[in-house]
């Protein structure tokens, strides 16, 4: 397994759409694999291949404890979704930044497993704002997009000084 560089904002990369995988070998398992190690290794419960500079439909998420749950999405579809909460974001690819967002409270979601086997699943709470995140990043969204552009701006230029300073550094 492999740990794999984390793209981060305003990197033009995380705008792109990803594409809809047409079948699961032993790439994507080996991606899912990749991901899932570097999500462990950078303290994250969700990420989303577009973060890792591949642009297709596959996300991991871990909210356990334990660090022991892990969930693959591949092909992920949200089919309904009710009710409206807010909470507190963060990101991988906006590292050190938390704001609040307003997203659906209960969704359904159909995807791949890493097998292929198409599943549903319910989820509310912390797992539905992880899965509805990781969707916008595979359409190229991210969490500031729904903030003040003020705040975005000021995200932005922080994160671009700190890129700055750490080029060239290993
Ligand atoms: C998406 O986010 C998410 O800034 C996953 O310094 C967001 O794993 C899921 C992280 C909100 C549920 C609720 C962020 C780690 C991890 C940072 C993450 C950082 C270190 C973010
Ligand atoms: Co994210």
């Amino acid at each position: 397994m492999s740990i794999l560089t984390i793209l981060e904002f305003p990197d033009e990369r995380l705008r792109k759409k990803a594409a809809v995988v047409k079948v699961i070998d032993d790439t994507i398992k080996k991606l899912a694999d990749d991901m899932l190690e570097t999500m462990y290794e950078s303290r994250g419960v969700g990420l989303a291949a577009t973060q890792v500079n591949v642009h297709q439909r596959v996300v991991v998420v871990d909210i356990s404890e334990e660090k022991n749950e892990p969930l693959y999405f591949i092909n992920p579809e949200i089919i309904e979704k009710d009710g409206v909460e807010e909470s507190e974001e963060g990101c991988l690819s906006v590292p050190g930044f938390y704001e609040k967002v307003k997203r659906a409270e209960h969704i359904r979601v159909k995807a791949l497993d890493k097998e292929g086997k198409p599943f549903e699943l319910q989820a509310r709470d912390l797992l539905a704002v992880c899965i509805q995140h990781e969707l916008d990043h595979l359409e190229g969204k991210l969490f500031v997009d729904y903030i003040s552009s003020l705040k975005r701006q000021r995200i932005k230029a922080k994160l671009e000084k700190l890129h700055k300073q750490n080029k060239g550094k290993p």
